[in-house]
């Protein structure tokens, strides 16, 4: 009787566990934002000094307690694109951060989440888009983003999107190298009436405004998220039922 009282208690309170990878181009601010979560949510581990943090080789993980769920995050280092889907099986939703304050590097960012979308291991799940650096001077806005790089990916997504190219470069790099060849069509595209499938795609991106460096938006948009990801948890959940 009592393991029976035992069982059903941990049954009631066991916490709902989402996994969330985080992507986008190495210096987005992906690592920032996973540390400065990690101080604005009850986390596992520490977060490290915000200044102290360096491009990340492999990636790391936070454990975070979020609305009564617990959010296992994935940070995966912007370098190497080609290891992103390893994280894709059982993910419940995705963060993609983009710096908004680069748009010399947008082409590349909406071929990179054109990939992500399109994915079939996720191309159910929604994804939290990170306009990030809004402290700095001349940072787009959400709207200004989800036009340079939403509308332009979902448009490739729903063509077939670009394979990944070789060779990442540095963002200094980028932003001489001008425009992606892809960009010319990508924004015809997406100045075209959209289909169907790309309005599906785009509708999948929540776009928000944050500073991971100043700790701005970045509590909601992580609620957000969470929610989301526990409704994918719920719903696959019922599914294998
Ligand atoms: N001003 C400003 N700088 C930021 C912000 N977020 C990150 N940075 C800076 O951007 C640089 C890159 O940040 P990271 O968090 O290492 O970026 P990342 O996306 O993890 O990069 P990789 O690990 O190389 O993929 C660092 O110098 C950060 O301090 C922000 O919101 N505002
Ligand atoms: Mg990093």
């Amino acid at each position: 009787m009592f393991s029976l009282a035992a069982a059903l208690y941990e049954e009631c309170t066991r916490k709902q566990e989402v996994r969330v990878p985080i992507l986008g181009l190495a210096n987005a601010g992906k690592t920032t934002l996973l540390e400065q979560a990690k101080s604005l949510f009850p986390s596992d581990l520490p977060p490290m000094p915000l200044r102290s943090i360096r491009p990340t080789i492999g990636m790391n993980i936070g454990r975070l307690t979020v609305d009564g769920a617990v959010l296992l995050a994935w940070d995966v280092g912007g370098q190497m694109e080609s290891l992103w889907p390893s994280y894709y099986d059982g993910a419940h939703a995705l963060v993609f951060v983009v710096d908004a304050s680069d748009n010399a590097t947008f082409p590349r960012v909406a071929e990179a989440l054109a990939r992500v979308l399109a994915h079939r291991a996720v191309s159910d799940r929604r994804v939290l888009l990170v306009a990030n650096k809004q402290d700095l001077p001349g940072a787009l806005s959400a709207s200004a983003v989800r036009e340079g790089v939403v509308a332009p990916a979902a448009a490739m997504a729903a063509r077939g999107p670009p394979p990944v190219r070789g060779g990442g470069r540095s963002p200094s790099e980028e932003s001489s190298a001008g425009p992606s060849p892809t960009a010319a069509p990508a924004r015809a595209v997406a100045a075209a009436v959209p289909g169907a499938a790309e309005v599906a795609f785009a509708e999948r991106v929540r776009t928000v405004e944050a500073s991971a460096l100043a700790g701005e938006g970045v509590k909601e948009a992580v609620r957000w998220l969470v929610g989301e990801a526990v409704k994918a948890a719920e719903e696959a959940s019922a599914a294998a039922a």
